[in-house]
């Protein structure tokens, strides 16, 4: 009987995900936690507790009381919010993943998964297509924590058999948690705005493409490659993921068609140098070979469900 923990449940990823691993492995299977008690309200599929991941002894009592075979950790300092405290954000997004990795490698855990990020790339990688294998040098703390993650994630599953499985996430867009500091969140932030009725002033330039993926395709992805037999997944640093690519001009568009009074303007800061340092769009070849990853949303497609399901979701 699998016992899965969700470590930051209440984020952009784990708000939708625990949902759906609630619904693979029973509610009583699965422990939501978070720092936040109060985020941990809406979660009524799955049993839920306060953990803080930095409090490695916490941690370790709840593995060992839950009997926990699987970790999804996914607690995480942004992109954004990493450049405005590097060294908190190196700390919690590196010490708590070398805890995790140490802790399944310990218990000899079932699976252990782990999101990185388009971040790992940095300004010398080639932004069109970027393929699997290529020149990285991220240049945010961030992105310096996720490449530093996955060399470990590749390092305990060579020298200690640990299953740990990693995707390379695009920005991810989703209506169920409201923007969580990252560069490619104006595109959740925008649909918010067109629903109130607000102007929207973009961060970043009209024509700043960056590869996006909407949530349901990233909760598939992540099921699929977790469910993969062990030697499917050939890949133990991080896979590349993608379903498209778009501009904040293209996504204003295609809002527009829904709302047509929807205005927008530009103003840059730095959140666009970081977004200039990451690719356009992803080469994501290897998932689609190895695990059979295929995703369903295009641009159109997503604003269309977000547009329809936003304006009465309840947070
Ligand atoms: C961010 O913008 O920081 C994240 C990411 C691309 O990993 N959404």
């Amino acid at each position: 009987m699998e016992s899965v923990l969700i470590i930051g449940a209440a984020g952009q990823l784990g708000s939708e995900l625990t949902q759906a691993l609630a619904e693979i492995h029973g509610g009583e299977q699965v422990i939501a936690t978070d720092i936040n008690p109060k985020s941990l309200e809406k979660f009524d599929c799955c049993k839920t507790k306060v953990l803080d991941v930095m409090d490695d002894a916490a941690v370790r009592r709840l593995v060992k009381s839950e009997s926990v075979t699987q970790i999804y950790h996914l607690a995480a300092v942004l992109s954004a919010t990493g450049e405005k405290n590097p060294l908190f954000a190196w700390r919690l997004n590196m010490d708590s993943l070398l805890s995790i990795l140490e802790l399944a490698k310990e218990e000899k855990m079932d699976k252990i998964y782990w999101p990185s990020s388009i971040a790992v790339f940095g300004p010398n990688t080639p932004k069109v297509q970027t393929p699997q294998y290529c020149v990285k040098e991220p240049n945010t703390v961030y992105g310096i924590s996720k490449q530093a993650g996955e060399r470990w994630c590749e390092y305990y599953f060579e020298k200690y058999g640990v299953d740990v499985r990693s995707l390379r996430y695009p920005g991810l867009i989703g209506y169920k948690s409201l923007p969580g500091g990252g560069t490619t969140d104006y595109a959740v932030d925008i649909y918010h705005k067109a629903i109130a009725g607000e102007h929207f002033v973009s961060f970043l330039r009209e024509d700043s493409y960056l590869p996006m993926m909407y949530m349901p395709d990233a909760i598939k992805a992540t099921i699929q490659l977790m469910q993969a037999p062990r030697e499917s997944v050939k890949i133990r640093s991080s896979y590349n993921l993608s379903a498209m690519s778009f501009c904040p001009r293209e996504i204003y568009e295609s809002i527009k068609l829904h709302y047509p009074d929807f205005k927008i303007s530009y103003e840059p800061d730095f959140r666009q140098a970081i977004a200039d340092s990451w690719p356009d769009s992803i080469d994501d070849s290897r998932a689609r070979q190895d695990w059979g990853w295929q995703h369903d949303f295009d641009l159109a497609k997503m604003t269309a469900d977000i547009l329809k399901h936003l304006p009465t979701y309840k947070f």
